[in-house]
């Protein structure tokens, strides 16, 4: 089986300070926890950028000093950039750190229903987010809420404007999105042609038992903060214990961990390391 790649998605543009006192804000913080996750055995960063209040934002210039600062503290460690934001941003605030050509960026492919808000991807959008990345020779991840998003990213395939294979990430168990259960994961997989690979972000407390099934079934896993703030039920975690613990569960199951290395090789990430 490939190694397993872990990506740590630090912080997100949902969770507060209130909720959890571990959660990376400032530029500093995100970079410091980016170490602390790579030494743990990630060697991808999923990043949001936060203004000094805690409060989410694109803004391309709080994302250039996150990752002059990641580049920094953590020599080849994948820099993926979101392009999600938060809802209610409009498609120019959310596409603002692709012009920074990092390494990875995310493509959300659809539109769902998120808590009590939605979070709107309409084709048009999909379209122009996947153009400029592939523009900017940045490597996309497919980010699938629903099961028709893989269809939508392949209906891009057919169009000319994304090649496979792609990497995708099944995001299960968002309120209004497909819920975290096993059939969920195993339908999803499923669903890729050949040579795709996959990694899933399971959230709350799907998190850990996705994560042993994606170990087992040949996937990646995205843990952290953005997703799950908890260890176990009223236990918070750092994002960092989160990573140490999907690595513990590798070695159980006997599938190596890829280094930042590796997993460019694997998501064909062919770029030169701290371009960007
Ligand atoms: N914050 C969510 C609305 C991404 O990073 O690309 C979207 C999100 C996806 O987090
Ligand atoms: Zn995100």
């Amino acid at each position: 089986m490939e190694k397993l790649i872990i990506t740590a998605a630090l912080t997100g543009a949902e969770n507060t300070r209130e909720a959890t006192p571990h959660l990376p804000i400032t530029p500093r913080e995100i970079a410091a926890d980016a170490r602390r996750c790579m030494e743990a055995g990630a060697s991808i960063v999923h990043v949001h950028a936060r203004r000094e209040d805690g409060t989410p934002t694109q803004d391309k210039e709080v994302y250039r000093e996150i990752i002059h600062l990641i580049r920094q503290e953590c020599p080849g460690l994948i820099i993926q950039v979101s392009t999600g934001g938060a809802v209610g941003m409009t498609p120019e605030e959310r596409l603002q750190p692709v012009s920074l050509a990092p390494d990875m960026a995310t493509l959300s492919a659809g539109s769902v229903n998120f808590g009590n808000d939605v979070f709107l991807n309409p084709p048009q959008v999909i379209q122009t987010f996947a153009r400029a990345i592939v523009e900017k020779s940045v490597t996309p991840e497919i980010e699938v809420f629903e099961a028709g998003m893989i269809d939508n990213a392949l209906r891009l395939v057919k169009a000319g404007i994304l090649a496979l294979p792609l990497h995708f990430d099944f995001v299960l168990g968002v309120p209004g999105g497909m819920g975290g259960t096993p059939e969920a994961l195993i339908y999803l997989k499923n669903q890729l042609p050949p040579g795709c690979t996959w990694t899933v972000a399971g959230v709350g407390r799907a998190q850990l038992p996705l994560a042993a099934m994606a170990i087992i079934l040949g996937g990646h896993v995205r843990v952290g903060l953005e997703d799950n703030i908890y260890y176990r039920k009223g236990e918070l975690a750092a994002n960092a214990q989160l990573v140490e613990r999907v690595v513990r569960l590798a070695a159980e199951l006997g599938r190596q961990v890829a280094s930042p290395m590796e997993a460019r090789k694997i998501l064909n990430i062919d770029r030169e390391v701290g371009a960007c």
